[in-house]
């Protein structure tokens, strides 16, 4: 086999590098080569000192996550790593990029570590719902404290080169040539004598009684539902409390819950599947795409000035137009205001601040509009507004200009028909705030060239957001799923669920916050004008009725104080209001809805398998390219919990065939309107398939 791990001498410092593109990831061939090339480096009496570097844009960045899931092949990382820990010669980790996981827990088991500025280095395997598994919950602690070992291991989030020499975990930033200088340093290392210092040696300085309670109180609120971070400070405690041997035998047997658990196999499905949206079978790789400085954003409100934050963060100028002189002096001073948030919070130096703003340009008549590059327009949602605004666009942008449209569910080719190059428009639907949520459905247009598509998945890179491709239909992916999952929290109301217990029943289940909060927090008045312009909605006198009634009352939510709850005082906390209980049960009366006890497992299924169906829909619509694309929408746009991976792999996780029974039992219960099993969930069903697998083919 040949090895990615080579070793060559430069005088008497032995240089092991690896070379296993793109991240390094440590694969079985690299696991063995790094074995092979220690035990040489180990018999040559002409090497003193050892440097591990790696060829490519990074340092080891983990563990080869492709091959979890599989039987995995020896030696296994604690093997690999144990052996280097033990090397009788120094050892120098020189590190560049992102020194992840199982890299970092390599880098900690030589005996020194150095690195360039540039460098980032974390232990993020919570995110895939493991933890550290090749001692990095034993031998973190051991170098920079237990509380920021929990830190860095329970938030995922990887420090800075500065921060990691300050705390201990690196010896040395290094600028210049890199293998020059590790070179140099082990030379140093044996003229000084320095000999070997192994991190497992070391104990973990104590910490106060109480320091593990606390800790575990501090993250309750964002560990919900996640079985890993609670692991890792059982490790930590270990490491403070007992010898590394114990540690380490305690983390493995944890380690391996976690990788064996659905939990893991949900994160790192999503992870690949957030890598998967960039591949869109008609849009080659080396597209070329426009170029994309200027960026003019079309009304001030809400979206348009989150909006022009993430496209200010990301180093672009912006042009906000409108046409009312006090929105835009709201949006630009609600920017104002998030980019000195984010200099009070440390993300941003004054100095960026300053220069983002030059890059704000308030604008207020079209013709200013010109030169821009892109357009994304964020005005109300109508059609006969849009349609006028894009109609204007059209007449006043440059040739090769990219139009597109922020609506979360109208027509894009009706809105790209208002103009004379449909195929220079798309939908942008971002999602609110804006500036924050990751997600970006690109919705693609009947005549929406290549190049637009290409140029609008690089721009949501470009914004560190993940674009995910659809096609156009109402409410594209996510709207039209959320859909049918509102409904399905609108007929529970009707037929006796309180909307407190839906969303505590959801929210327990692991969705961020349960519809009728979400619809609240949203204002009932923005679905409400939407169902209004609406010519398709089912004829249903139950269909979306309470919100309805609770709108045409301008009981609006959070802006109003009441909606679906109370809100006293401006705060953000759902009272349950018996007033709303009332109006429920004389609705329910009134269609001759008889009220009933529904169990949680009820409220699940309907709320849930209601989003497999429509997605299961989507896809046999062609609107989705794969189910995990769909995955990806709802855990990075509708607050769907990451440990269950998404609709369409929970649906997986169930079994098909279970789901499909049940939908089946919910049409005989309540109807074929909205509980006819889709074909494609018929066929997996029957053929014992999976949407994984169908993703494959
Ligand atoms: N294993 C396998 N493939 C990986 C990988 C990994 N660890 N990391 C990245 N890739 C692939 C990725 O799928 C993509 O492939 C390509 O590399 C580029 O990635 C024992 C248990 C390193 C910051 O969690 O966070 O160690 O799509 O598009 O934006 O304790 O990738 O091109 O075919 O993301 O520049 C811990 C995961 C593992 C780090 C680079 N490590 N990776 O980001 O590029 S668990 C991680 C990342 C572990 C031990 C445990 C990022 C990155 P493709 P990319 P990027």
């Amino acid at each position: 086999m040949n090895l990615p791990v080579s070793l060559d001498r430069r005088g008497p410092v032995g240089l092991i590098t690896i070379d296993n593109p793109p991240v390094n990831a440590l694969s079985h061939a690299v696991r063995l080569g790094i074995c092979e090339t220690l035990e040489a480096a180990a018999r040559d009496d002409k090497i003193h000192a050892i440097v591990l570097i790696c060829e490519g844009r990074t340092f080891i960045a983990g563990a080869d996550i492709r091959e979890f899931g599989k039987p995995l092949q020896d030696p296994w990382l604690p093997e690999v790593l144990a052996q280097l820990e033990a090397m009788d010669k120094p050892t120098v980790a020189a590190m560049h990029g992102t020194v992840l996981g199982g890299g970092l827990e390599t880098a900690m088991c030589c005996h020194y570590r150095l690195a360039v500025p540039t460098t980032k280095l974390g232990l993020p395997e919570v995110n895939l719902g493991l933890l550290p598994g090749a001692g990095g919950t034993q031998r973190l602690p051991r170098l920079v404290g237990a509380r920021h070992a929990l830190d860095i291991m329970t938030s995922g989030k990887p420090i800075d080169a500065a921060s990691a020499c300050e705390w201990g975990l690196i010896d040395l930033v290094v600028e210049g040539d890199l293998p020059d200088a590790a070179v140099d340093y082990a030379g140093q290392l044996i003229e000084n004598g320095a000999g070997v210092r192994r991190t497992g040696d070391r104990t973990v300085e104590p910490v106060a009684d109480d320091f593990f309670e606390s800790y575990r109180a501090r993250i309750a609120r964002r560990a919900r539902g996640y079985q890993s971070p609670w692991r890792i400070i059982q490790c930590v405690e270990a490491a403070v409390s007992q010898p590394l041997a114990e540690g380490l035998s305690l983390e493995r047997e944890l380690f391996l819950q976690c990788r064996d658990s659905n939990q893991s196999a949900a994160m790192r499905h999503l992870f690949f599947a957030e890598r998967a949206v960039a591949r869109i079978p008609d849009v080659p790789k080396d597209t070329p795409a426009r170029d994309i400085g200027q960026v003019a954003i079309i009304g001030a409100g809400t979206m348009g000035s989150g909006i022009a934050l993430a496209c200010l963060d990301a180093g672009l100028d912006v042009l906000l137009l409108d046409l009312d002189r006090k929105t835009l002096d709201k949006g630009c001073e609600g920017i104002r205001q998030g980019l000195a948030a984010s200099v009070a919070k440390g993300r941003l130096d004054q100095a960026s601040m300053d220069k983002s703003l030059k890059r704000l340009v308030p604008v207020d008549e079209y013709e200013a509009l010109s030169g821009a590059d892109l357009v994304i327009e964020a005005v109300f949602e109508s059609m006969s507004v849009k349609e006028d605004v894009f109609t204007r666009l059209d007449s006043v942008c440059r040739p090769g200009a990219i139009l597109a449209t922020n609506t979360s569910t109208l027509d894009v080719d009706k809105i790209a028909a208002a103009t004379s190059r449909p195929e220079d428009v798309i939908g942008l639907h971002f999602f609110s705030p804006a500036n924050i949520m990751k997600l970006l459905e690109i919705v693609r247009g009947r005549e929406t060239s290549i190049d637009v598509i290409a140029s609008s998945t690089q721009f949501a890179k470009r914004l560190r957001k993940i674009g995910v491709l659809v096609g156009n239909c109402f409410g594209f992916v996510g709207n039209r799923m959320l859909y049918g999952y509102g409904r399905e929290n609108q007929l529970l109301l009707l037929e006796g669920a309180a909307p407190e217990y839906i969303d505590q029943t959801l929210f327990d289940w692991g969705m961020a916050m349960g519809p009728n909060a979400v619809g609240d927090l949203a204002g009932l008045d923005v679905g409400y004008k939407i169902r209004r312009e609406r010519t398709d909605l089912p004829d249903d006198p139950r269909f979306y009725r309470v919100a309805d009634v609770l709108a045409g009352l301008g009981r609006f939510g959070q802006k109003t104080g009441r909606g679906m709850y109370l809100y006293k005082d401006g705060s953000r906390i759902p009272i349950p209001d018996p007033e709303v209980s009332e109006l429920i049960r004389k609705e329910a009366e009134s269609l001759a809805i008889g009220q009933r006890d529904i169990g949680e497992q009820e409220i699940i299924e309907r709320c849930i398998y209601a989003l497999v169906v429509e997605g299961a829909k989507i896809l046999d619509g062609g609107i989705a390219l794969r189910a995990s694309d769909i995955d990806v929408v709802w855990a990075n746009g509708y607050g769907f919990p990451r440990f269950r991976g998404g609709p369409m792999f929970y649906a997986d996780t169930i079994g098909l065939k279970t789901v499909y029974d049940t939908v089946c039992r919910f049409r005989d219960s309540f109807g074929e309107q909205y509980w006819t099993p889709p074909p494609l969930l018929e066929r997996l069903a029957k053929e014992g398939g999976t949407f994984a697998a169908m993703d494959e083919d």
